[in-house]
């Protein structure tokens, strides 16, 4: 049995800065999770299916990761799913206060440990909310998502006339 790691995040949509934390995190650990949360109170742009096909899309050229919904609580899904370790990623000082709470709320949860990877710098600025921002204004995103995950947008988001 090796280690694995548990990725979570709202993935709406994926984005390389993502990509970017999943890599790292495969570096660490035999195997990862990409953990697609699903809160029902939540609104999302994109639904839970097409969360989950564009993640696998955009991580099936790496070995050992794989993609499933967080239907609850991450920590019974850690749990359940034998979890070493959470991984997220971080862009900077705001993140970590985020993070720290949750963090510890999972560990009190079910022990499980989180483990902090910083993000490529290249990619501080890019979060899923600024991305469909972007989109939904018709500037170009290609260099910050996938092409899957750029057309995706495109069809949800048509370019507003100029
Ligand atoms: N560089 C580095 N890291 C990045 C980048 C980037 N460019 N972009 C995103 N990240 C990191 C974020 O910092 C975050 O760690 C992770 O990627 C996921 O980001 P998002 O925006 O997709 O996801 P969030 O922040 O909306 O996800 C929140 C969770 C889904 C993880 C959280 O709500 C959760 O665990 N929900 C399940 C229910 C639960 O257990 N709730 C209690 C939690 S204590």
């Amino acid at each position: 049995d090796g280690t694995l790691a548990v990725c979570p995040g709202s993935y709406d949509p994926i984005t390389l800065g993502h990509v970017d934390v999943v890599r790292r995190a495969r570096g660490l650990f035999d195997e990862v999770v990409v953990a697609v949360a699903h809160n029902p109170d939540k609104r999302y742009l994109l639904d839970l299916d097409e969360r989950l096909a564009l993640a696998r899309s955009a991580t099936a050229a790496m070995a050992g990761v794989r993609v499933a919904a967080v239907p609850g609580l991450l920590a019974d899904f850690c749990t359940r799913v034998g979890a070493t370790a959470v991984v997220k990623g971080l862009r900077g000082a705001a993140d970590f206060d985020a993070e720290h709470s949750m963090a510890l709320m999972n560990r009190h949860l079910s022990g499980v440990e989180t483990v902090f990877v910083m993000g490529d710098p290249a990619l501080a600025h890019v979060a899923s909310s600024l991305v469909k921002d972007v989109a939904r204004h018709g500037g170009p995103v290609e260099d910050l998502v996938t092409a899957d995950v750029a057309a995706a947008l495109r069809r949800v988001l048509p370019a507003p006339p100029v």
